[in-house]
């Protein structure tokens, strides 16, 4: 009896624990609200994937104050999505089983976003890009995909704008990474270039990153005035220093993915006079991101590279987000539904990089796009780049938008 008894108890008490546990996990997961990002932290690109983590880590670690006084505990989980399409797709599938995830900022890669964005996607996750600049990230019409920077339809256009306003360039030889994003903005600055009677002596993807002489030499026998690459800057920056080693004298262009201090290295001297178009830029050349500036630089010794300060704005308009989506949801934790649409939503969120307000694709309606030069082969002074031109167009949603408000309505027949 005794036995029956002591087992009973010890029955019954382990069904309490496992119960009472069990409650406990629950009510733990309830108010768990995780913020992910995916970008490279390992390989050739990862110092800027690494900017990008730091600036996401820097917004939820500053604005996440009010979540927690809703009584919200508030965690950062960085994956490394190594820049490779495969690895993203696969972080993504851990990322949607996590419930507790209501966001993603990310990716540093058009290429490695695009899939990852299905998976989001069809698990209704928002996911914000603080870099992605491929018109596919947007044109699929996705309602959980949005980014805060400019597309790679217009890059190309103020790259072509400024390669044919030159007088001395009237051809021009042009390469790819093989990416979609580096083969997207390439094609459309050849065919922008074509449209304002540029001459394109050659159009070539490669996938080469250490040995370019079989592709130096059909340029040199062309002689080109002008030679860019649709790449990012731990290939153009390996490829630069060898073009100019075999004898090329001509200019040099490149899109957003060079920006970054690790391509002044990998060029050297020759890749100094090389000119960029970028939806980023230094965070300096934003009015409103002094305080961002010298916030970062306490926190991770070092200022912020390209893309930190968009990736700062991107948490913070996911946290806003999040924040209405409480809020209409009672004060309770809002589906992930719930919070897409609330960053859809979004509208004149005054953000570090400027004022933001997403269209019906996710594009924001207003986007920056710079002209540089690299200034110095020392990768110490490249947030010194001089800065030849930034202009500001709206995405191609609300440039419609416009015209149609600007266009007289049609007098009613009498
Ligand atoms: N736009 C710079 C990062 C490269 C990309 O969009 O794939």
């Amino acid at each position: 009896m005794k036995h029956t008894f002591a087992s009973r108890f010890l029955a019954i008490f382990s069904v309490l624990m496992v119960l009472s546990l069990g409650v406990s996990m629950v009510a733990a997961q309830d108010n768990v609200i995780k913020i992910a990002s995916q970008s490279p932290l390992s390989g050739g690109q990862s110092e800027l994937g690494t900017g990008l983590r730091n600036g996401t880590e820097l917004a939820i670690e500053q604005l996440g104050g009010d979540l927690e006084a809703m009584g919200f505990d508030i965690q950062f989980v960085p994956f490394d999505d190594q820049a490779t399409p495969d690895v993203g797709v696969a972080n993504a599938q851990q990322i949607v089983a996590d419930s507790a995830i209501l966001g993603v900022i990310g990716h540093f890669n058009s290429g490695v976003a695009i899939p990852s964005s299905e998976v989001y996607n069809a698990n209704d996750l928002v996911m914000i890009s603080p870099a992605n600049t491929n018109v596919n990230i947007t044109d699929r019409g996705l309602p959980t995909v949005n980014r805060v920077v400019g597309r790679d339809d217009l890059q190309a256009r103020v790259g072509a704008e400024f390669i044919a306003g030159r007088d001395d360039v009237e051809s021009v030889y042009i390469l790819h990474d093989t990416t979609a994003y580096g083969q997207g903005i390439a094609e459309f600055l050849r065919d922008e270039l074509e449209v304002r009677g540029v001459s394109v002596l050659g159009f070539e993807g490669t996938e080469e990153r250490s040995n370019f002489e079989g592709i130096i030499q059909p340029i040199l026998a062309l002689a080109p005035d002008l030679v860019y690459m649709g790449a990012i800057y731990d290939q153009m920056g390996v490829f630069v220093n060898q073009l100019r080693a075999a004898g090329y004298t001509g200019l040099l262009m490149g899109p957003d993915g060079l920006d970054s201090p690790v391509y002044a290295e990998l060029a050297g001297e020759a890749g100094v006079g090389t000119y960029y178009t970028s939806v980023s830029g230094p965070a300096s050349a934003y009015p409103a991101a002094a305080q961002f500036i010298e916030d970062f630089t306490a926190k991770f010794g070092e200022p912020p590279i390209p893309f930190a300060a968009q990736a700062y704005d991107s948490t913070a308009i996911l946290i806003d987000a999040i924040e209405r989506a409480v809020e209409a949801n009672g004060g309770e934790l809002p589906s992930r539904a719930q919070v897409a649409e609330q960053v859809r939503a979004t509208e004149n969120f005054e953000g570090v990089t400027g004022n933001i307000t997403f269209d019906a694709n996710g594009d924001p309606e207003i986007a920056v796009y710079h002209i540089l030069e690299v200034g110095s082969s020392d990768p110490t002074e490249w947030l010194n780049n001089p800065s030849l031109t930034t202009l500001e167009f709206p995405s191609p949603l609300h440039a419609a938008e416009m015209e149609m408000m600007a266009t007289p309505e049609a007098t009613p027949e009498s």
